[in-house]
């Protein structure tokens, strides 16, 4: 298995700096271009800003990228064909030197394989709206109970079935933390009507769990839950109908597989006329910030 290092992070692995890494999904089916660009470039910068080094995940020529330079950054951003690759495509795509993008669940295989303790994002993939027919559950879910990485998310987005997701989590034993938070956040919303699992006020709580969960010899990472700033927030009267509309869409639509979450994303963009990209935005800088004191606090008390 091929893992190729960036330059900024072969130095960070040398000199033993905290390290978050980021996912590449979000940039080529997550958001439009150029914002796709421009958000990957500044949640890059926002965990340098808080101490950390930024890796930002990807496969190409048969490699796993580890950390991508600013010319693999703009590449990978105009290419919206690229692959993604869940836990099901890594091996295919990397044998097969195809170009993707990973999701959280094999950024999550990535970091693991780098020793990458600690990955931001915005959203995980989750149990779809009406599962119980589709059987569509995000292998995020298995990857959390699986792969021993701390993910840093806003929640997961209402085009989900938030109760069957937060049930799903907890058969599979990943534990559910919240950020200074008693609910769950909901992505464009701070909250939800659902009580958190487990609630942390403090990246160095989270970081001893981390390491807890090493020493017990449990397998499997933390969902760490961060609610979007404030200021950013939607109120869900406003975005719950677009939702609605963006889900009954795909089902007339028979959009299946792989390709719901990408679409009904980018239909609530349009649907927002932009105004859920920019909340997007925020919020993935956030977890960025969080993410990076995290791999700080997993540095401190080695
Ligand atoms: N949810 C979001 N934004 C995203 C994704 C999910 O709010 O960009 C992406 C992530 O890469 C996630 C993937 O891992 O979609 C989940 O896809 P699926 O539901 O097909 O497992
Ligand atoms: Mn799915």
């Amino acid at each position: 298995m091929t893992l190729t290092y960036s330059e900024e992070v072969a130095d960070a692995r040398r000199d033993n700096r905290p390290i978050v890494a980021l996912e590449s999904t979000i940039i080529t089916h997550g958001m439009p271009y150029p914002q796709n660009l421009e958000t990957a470039r500044t949640v890059e910068q926002v965990v340098r800003d808080n101490g950390a080094v930024p890796a930002t995940i990807a496969i190409s020529g048969g490699e796993i990228h580890v950390g991508l330079n600013d010319a693999a950054l703009d590449q990978l951003a105009r290419t919206p064909d690229a692959m993604k690759l869940s836990r099901a495509d890594l091996a295919v795509a990397l044998a097969n030197g195809k170009t993707g993008a990973t999701t959280v669940a094999a950024t999550m295989i990535c970091a693991a394989r780098a020793g990458i303790d600690v990955f931001a994002t915005g959203g995980i993939g989750g149990v779809h709206r009406g599962a119980e027919a589709s059987f569509d559950i995000s292998a995020d879910l298995r990857e959390l109970s699986k792969t021993a990485v701390t993910v840093v998310c806003a929640g997961a987005k209402a085009i989900l079935d938030l109760p069957k997701t937060l049930e799903v989590l907890e058969t599979l034993g990943v534990p559910v933390i919240g950020y200074g938070t008693d609910v769950l956040p909901a992505f464009w919303s701070r909250t939800s009507e659902l009580a958190i699992p487990l609630r942390m006020d403090h990246a160095a709580e989270i970081a001893a769990a981390h390491k807890m969960r090493a020493s017990l010899g449990l397998e499997g990472g933390q969902l760490v839950t961060n609610p979007i700033p404030q200021e950013a927030e939607i109120p869900s009267d406003y975005l719950n109908p677009i939702i609605e509309q963006a889900v009954s869409e795909a089902e007339a639509q028979s959009i299946s597989a792989k390709k719901v979450t990408p679409f009904l994303l980018a239909r609530i963009v349009e649907l927002t006329a932009g105004r859920s990209l920019i909340s997007n935005i925020a919020l993935v800088k956030n977890n960025a910030r969080l993410g990076a004191e995290i791999a700080r606090a997993l540095q401190t008390d080695a």
